[in-house]
């Protein structure tokens, strides 16, 4: 459902906001304020213009996305080694032949590249990529950057940013910057999930760290994220943590989490999003198609909201088998916020079993959705499978509420979207405040 974007949304006589809806109504309406709300997208691993080659945009990114390799490898019989070791044009050219052309796109992910086609008004049937590839090379990047957002109906994504990241840290030391509409995000994987390999970027920099982190270790990487704080302005710390996660537990990660991360968070006023489930590399000869998922024990977060109940954590999970826990330790804990249907989860049927259930244990007090892209124009697709998804859910519920005997009005449907898609995440990363 593509967004109609008058800005904000189009001012109505105050009366007919506030009328009671007829039931009958209720779907065009819901359908009305998706489409003109502008969302806030807070996580994708999109990069802002002044990080150049880092961010990725047009055709041949598209159609090398870890999604569609994965499924490139079940209908082909190129190996991923025969694969790797071409061009990303000639990858690109390898995907689109094998899932486009001797393939129907019937997946969400091919589907998502014909919809972005469509947008730009481009044809989505052609044996090859030329005419695709001419319109993708005439963008310039701003402008394009508009286009897409407009396209989308959002106003801000939040990016991904690694400080111990061999090509991203020197672009933020060398004065690469966020911009209005890509805040920024401090990911500490590699200090929470992979220390004995990264400590000694830290002790470079001039950090007092050791491989135990031992000694001043933590308060060093306090000193650290408090330096990248004052660099980056992120919106929130994260990190993504494996299905075998578990807190407590006598381990270097949850020492750092307990020592430096949780306090430097507090201190900052800003959340920790934990994104749980993945199982790193199942498949290594894919490359960033190689992670599949596991199922987690979520006792952790209970665990970690109870032990630090001045920490907000913002939270995802991987597995479909946790996606209902997460909604009952939500109802238990305010300083949980359940966020978006990531990765492996972000399949309309999927996203409509999620978000029916966290309506329901949840009202309007969480986050349905991020785009998680990593290809600019990907935001197109995903946000509106997000609205496409969305409107019937929500349209069923207030029919519901209808039928229970309150009425609806077109004021409290755009009370609630606004929740979902904008001021439950400014609330929760300060936006409005910054
Ligand atoms: O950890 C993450 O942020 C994941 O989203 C990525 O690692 C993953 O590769 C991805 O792109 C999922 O959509
Ligand atoms: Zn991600």
């Amino acid at each position: 459902m593509k967004a109609t974007l008058p800005k904000q949304s189009r001012s109505r006589p105050e009366s007919s906001s506030a009328e009671a809806l007829e039931i009958v109504q209720i779907s065009s309406v819901v359908e009305q304020v998706l489409a003109a709300s502008l969302i806030i997208d807070i996580h994708t691993h999109l990069f802002a213009p002044s990080f150049g080659k880092l961010g990725l945009w047009g055709i041949d990114e598209l159609l090398t996305y870890h999604y569609l390799e994965a499924e490139f490898f079940r209908s082909s019989h190129t190996q991923p080694e025969q694969y790797f070791a071409l061009s990303k044009t000639q990858q690109a050219d390898a995907i689109w032949r094998a899932l486009f052309v001797e393939n129907t796109p019937i997946s969400e992910s091919t589907r998502g590249v014909v919809a972005v086609l469509k947008a730009f008004g481009l044809p989505t049937d052609r044996l090859d990529l030329t005419e695709a590839r001419a319109f993708f090379q005439t963008q310039s990047l701003d402008a394009h950057i508009q286009r897409v957002f407009d396209l989308a109906g959002i106003s801000l994504v939040v990016m991904t940013n690694d400080p111990l990241d061999p090509e991203e840290a020197p672009a933020w030391l060398n004065g690469a910057r966020e911009h209005p509409q890509f805040r920024a995000a401090l990911r500490l994987d590699k200090i929470l999930r992979h220390w004995e390999a990264n400590w000694q970027v830290l002790a470079a920099q001039g950090y007092n760290v050791d491989a135990q982190a031992s000694g001043k270790s933590a308060a060093e990487v306090q000193r650290f994220l408090f330096d990248w704080y004052e660099r980056m302005r992120p919106m929130y710390m994260a990190v993504s943590l494996p299905d075998l996660f578990f807190y407590p537990a006598e381990t270097l990660g949850n020492y750092l989490l307990a020592e430096a991360v949780l306090p430097s968070c507090r201190e900052l006023d800003l959340p920790l999003s934990l994104m749980i489930g993945v199982r790193p590399q199942a498949n290594p000869a894919l490359g960033l198609a190689g992670d599949a998922v596991g199922r987690a024990d979520l006792r952790s977060l209970e665990n970690l909201c109870r032990t630090f109940p001045k920490n907000r954590f913002l939270v995802s999970v991987l597995s479909r088998e946790n996606q209902h826990e997460l909604c009952v330790y939500a109802r238990k804990f305010s300083n949980l916020m359940p966020f978006g249907c990531w990765w492996f989860m972000n399949n309309p049927s999927i996203v409509e079993e999620i978000t029916r259930e966290r309506i329901e244990m949840l009202g309007a007090s969480f986050i349905p959705q991020h785009s998680d892209a990593r290809v600019l124009e990907q935001v197109i697709y995903k946000w509106s499978n997000t609205r496409r998804t969305l409107a019937p859910i929500l349209s069923n519920a207030y029919r519901l509420l209808a039928q229970d005997g309150r009425t609806v009005t077109r004021n409290d449907i755009q009370r609630d979207v606004t929740r979902l898609l904008r001021s439950n995440a400014e609330s929760w990363m300060n936006l409005s405040g910054r």
